[in-house]
């Protein structure tokens, strides 16, 4: 089982699109196993984009991730990261393959709609940035079995 961090942007909330995606990390079989509303700040922008900092396009996003509540949540399953990664779609919405996220929600590279971790390394780094421990809820949900073979 893998872990990924992911960040339903202002964007997101702003557009009430946050039931639409999390429904498709649902309808793929992934747990989610913590959630809450936050505002980002600058300080948590800087760590979080922290290899961006530097770049001529950080000014802008770290205005934006901080212009409005995000919702991050932690996501579990088999390859999450690499899944979740797929089901976002590229980075710029206007590149995103239709059926993804991106894809089919947005039309800009900055106001993609959603964070994901891009590897394990990442994630856990991310995942320390936004959760305490005791506000993850690992279980397991009854309906496993119908979502894999038991060798999976
Ligand atoms: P991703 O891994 O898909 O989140 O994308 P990156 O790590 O390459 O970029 C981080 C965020 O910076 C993305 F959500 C989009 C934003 N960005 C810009 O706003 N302008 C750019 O030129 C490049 C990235």
């Amino acid at each position: 089982m893998e872990r990924t961090l992911v960040l339903l942007k202002p964007d997101c909330v702003q557009r009430r699109l946050m039931g639409q995606v999390l429904s498709r990390f649902e309808n793929k079989g992934l747990n989610v196993i913590a959630l809450k509303m936050l505002q980002v700040t600058p300080e948590l922008s800087k760590k979080h984009y922290a290899e961006h900092v530097e770049k001529p396009f950080y000014p802008g996003l770290e205005a934006f991730i901080t212009g409005a509540p995000v919702v991050a949540m932690i996501l579990e399953g088999l390859e999450c990261v690499r899944v979740v990664r797929d089901i976002l779609g590229a980075t710029s919405g206007l590149k995103a393959a239709a059926g993804t996220i991106r894809g089919d929600f947005s039309s800009s590279r900055q106001m993609n709609l959603v964070h994901a971790s891009d590897s394990p390394e990442s994630a856990a780094r991310e995942i320390e940035l936004y959760f305490d421990s005791s506000e993850i809820c690992a279980y397991e949900p009854t309906l496993t079995p119908w979502l894999k073979a038991g060798d999976e």
